[in-house]
C-alpha cells in the first residue's frame, strides 16, 4: 500500500508557499499537470509542465468555469488500481494516471468578507477544484489529496524525507482532512445563501421545529432522536423549556439506577426535591416535602414504575412532565386525567458520552461526567468518622450534588434531599441559601449531611454548616487551604470524607 508519487495534478488559487513544493516534485521526476494560472507559475520557476489542456484536449472555456472537469482528469484521479476493468479502461480512453492533486479553491469566504457584489461572490463558487477535492479523497486508496495550504508542510515533509512515498495511512489522514476543507467551504457557501427563513426551515427538515426557544421571542428547534429515549404516551408537544429539564431530569436519575424506588422533581434543570424509600408513592411524597412550592410546574421523574397510590399523589400536583420507566395501567388512567400533562416512558438507553453547547462562534464539546462517586473512593480526613447511615447520605448527596449547578451545596438526612443551594456565585452563598431553604420548610438540620461540588477555599463553610446542625461533609479536597477545614472539623466534631473528583456543572 506504500505508493510513490510519479504524478501530479495542481490547480491553486494562492501561489503562496507552492515553489518548494513543485521544485522538490521535479527533482523527483513528477510529472506535473497545472491549470492556466499554475501553469504560469510553475513556468516561470522554469520547471516543466503539461498544461491540462493537453490532457484534456479541450481549452479551459466559460471564463474559466469550466478548465479541469473532463474524464481524462476525473478518471486519472479516481480509477482504482487494482481493479482490472478500470486500469484497462485507463489504456482504452488514454487517461494519464495522477498520483497527487494539489488544490487551494478559490477564495469563497474572503470574497464575501470583502464586500464583494453578489455577481463576483458567486464566480468564487469553485466547482472544479472541490470535484478534484472529493474526488482524490474518497480514491485515497491510490490517490495523495492536498486540499490546502495547511497541509503544505505535511507533503513537503512526505516527498522530502519518505522520498514521494505515501502509506495508506499518510493518504487517509490527509483525506480526511480534505473531507474537512470540503465540507467548511460548502457550509460557507450555504450560510452566505441562507437568509431566508424558509431556507434555514428546509435545512433543518431533519430537526423538530419547536413552538419556540427558550422565551417567546427565540425560534428553537431540537436536533436527535427523543423516539429512541422516550414513548410519549400523553400531553402536549415539549417545549424547549421541557426538554432541557426532561435532559436534567434523566441524567439525574441515572445515579439511582440501581437504588430503591427513588422520586426527583426538577425545576429549571435542578432538582428541588428527591427521595429514596421504600415504595414510590412515599418516595414522591418525601420529595415534594421537600420544597412544596418549587415543585409547582415541575418536571417529575421516577426510578420505579408508578402505580397507582403514587399516580394519585402526583395527580393532586400541577406538573409539566412525568417520567418513568413504566406505568401501571390504572396510574396511566389517573395521569391522563390532565390534558396537558406530558408522560413520557423512558426506554432503557444508555446517555451518549458526548455533551455538546455552543460556545462564542463555534461548539464547546466535552464527554459526560461518568464519576459517581462510592463508597471505595471516600477518604475521611477527620479524626470523627461518619456514621454508616452518614456515609449512605453523603454519597446520596453527592449524586443530587453532582447533577445540581454550581456552585452547589446539598444537605440530606435519610435517604432524602433537605434543600440545596443552586447555581451561585460563591460557596457561601449557596451553603446560607441551603439552609434558609431548609428552614423555611421546616426542616431539622440537625443530623443532616452536606455535599458540595468543589473543594472549599477557605473554612468558613464548615463552620456555618456546623452551626447549622451539619455532622458529616462530603467534598472533592484539593484546597491549598484543606488544612484549615480539616482542623475546624476536627474541633468540632464533624466527619469529612474527600472524593478526590470535582463536578463541577455550569
Ligand atoms: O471555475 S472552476 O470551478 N472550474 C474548474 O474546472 C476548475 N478547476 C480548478 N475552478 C476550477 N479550479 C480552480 O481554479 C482551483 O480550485 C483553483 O482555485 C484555481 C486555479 O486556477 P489557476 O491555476 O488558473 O490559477
Amino acid at each position: 500500500t506504500t505508493k510513490k508519487i510519479q504524478s501530479a495534478l495542481i490547480s491553486v488559487f494562492s501561489k503562496e508557499g507552492l515553489e518548494p513544493i513543485v521544485r522538490k516534485l521535479h527533482s523527483q521526476n513528477v510529472i506535473l499537470y497545472s491549470t492556466g494560472g499554475t501553469e504560469d507559475f510553475i513556468k516561470n520557476l522554469g520547471i516543466p509542465v503539461v498544461p491540462v489542456e493537453d490532457v484534456t484536449s479541450y481549452p479551459s472555456i466559460l471564463g474559466g468555469r469550466v478548465k479541469t472537469l473532463h474524464p481524462k482528469v476525473f478518471g486519472g484521479i479516481l480509477n482504482r488500481q487494482d481493479n482490472e476493468s478500470d486500469v484497462q479502461q485507463m489504456q482504452e480512453f488514454n487517461i494519464p494516471q495522477i498520483d497527487l492533486v494539489i488544490v487551494d479553491l478559490y477564495p469563497f469566504e474572503k470574497t464575501v468578507a470583502s464586500g464583494a457584489s453578489e455577481a463576483d461572490i458567486i464566480e468564487k463558487i469553485d466547482i472544479g477544484g472541490i470535484s478534484l477535492i472529493r474526488a482524490a479523497a474518497k480514491n485515497f486508496k491510490d490517490t495523495v489529496i492536498v486540499a490546502s495550504v495547511d497541509q503544505y508542510s505535511t507533503l513537503l515533509d512526505l516527498i522530502t524525507n519518505q522520498d514521494g512515498a505515501t502509506s495508506l495511512a499518510d493518504r487517509k489522514l490527509l483525506a480526511t482532512k480534505a473531507f474537512h476543507v470540503s465540507s467548511h467551504y460548502d457550509s460557507a457557501i450555504f450560510n452566505y445563501f441562507n437568509t431566508d427563513e424558509t431556507v434555514y426551515k428546509a435545512s433543518i427538515a431533519e430537526g423538530q421545529v419547536l413552538r419556540y426557544g427558550e422565551n417567546p421571542h427565540q425560534k428553537g428547534f431540537y436536533f436527535g432522536d427523543f423516539e429512541a429515549m422516550f414513548n410519549k404516551v400523553h400531553g402536549k408537544e415539549l417545549s424547549y423549556n421541557n426538554l432541557l429539564d426532561v435532559d436534567a431530569a434523566v441524567n439525574l436519575i441515572a445515579e439511582f439506577k440501581n437504588d430503591a424506588p427513588t422520586f426527583a422533581i426538577l425545576k429549571h434543570n435542578n432538582a428541588c426535591g428527591l427521595a429514596t424509600r421504600t415504595t414510590i408513592s412515599d418516595a414522591y411524597n418525601a420529595a415534594l416535602a421537600c420544597d412544596p412550592t418549587s415543585a409547582f410546574g415541575g418536571v417529575l421523574i421516577s426510578n420505579t414504575k408508578i402505580d397507582v397510590a403514587a399516580a394519585t399523589e402526583i395527580n393532586k400536583l400541577f406538573c409539566e412532565v412525568v417520567i418513568a420507566p413504566e406505568y401501571d395501567a390504572a396510574a396511566l388512567e389517573i395521569l391522563q386525567e390532565k390534558k396537558n400533562r406530558i408522560i413520557l416512558i423512558q426506554n432503557e438507553v444508555e446517555l451518549p458520552n458526548k455533551q455538546v453547547r455552543s460556545c462564542l462562534n463555534g461548539l464547546l464539546i466535552q464527554e459526560r461526567n461518568n464519576i459517581t462517586d462510592n463508597k471505595e473512593g471516600l477518604t475521611t480526613v477527620t479524626t470523627t468518622t461518619p456514621t454508616t447511615q452518614e456515609i449512605q447520605d453523603l454519597l446520596f448527596a453527592s449524586k443530587i450534588c453532582k447533577n445540581t449547578k454550581s456552585n452547589t451545596i446539598v444537605f440530606a438526612k435519610n435517604g432524602t434531599l433537605i434543600s440545596s443551594g443552586t447555581g451561585q456565585t460563591s460557596r457561601v452563598d449557596a451553603l446560607l441559601q441551603a439552609i434558609e431553604k431548609a428552614k423555611t420548610f421546616g426542616f431539622d438540620l440537625n443530623g443532616a449531611v452536606m455535599a458540595s461540588d468543589a473543594f472549599f477555599p477557605f473554612p468558613d463553610c464548615v463552620e456555618i454548616a456546623k452551626n447549622a446542625g451539619i455532622t458529616a461533609v462530603i467534598q472533592p479536597g484539593g484546597s491549598i487551604k484543606d488544612q484549615l477545614s480539616i482542623d475546624y472539623c476536627n474541633e468540632n466534631k464533624l466527619a469529612m470524607v474527600f472524593t478526590g473528583t470535582r463536578h463541577f456543572k455550569h
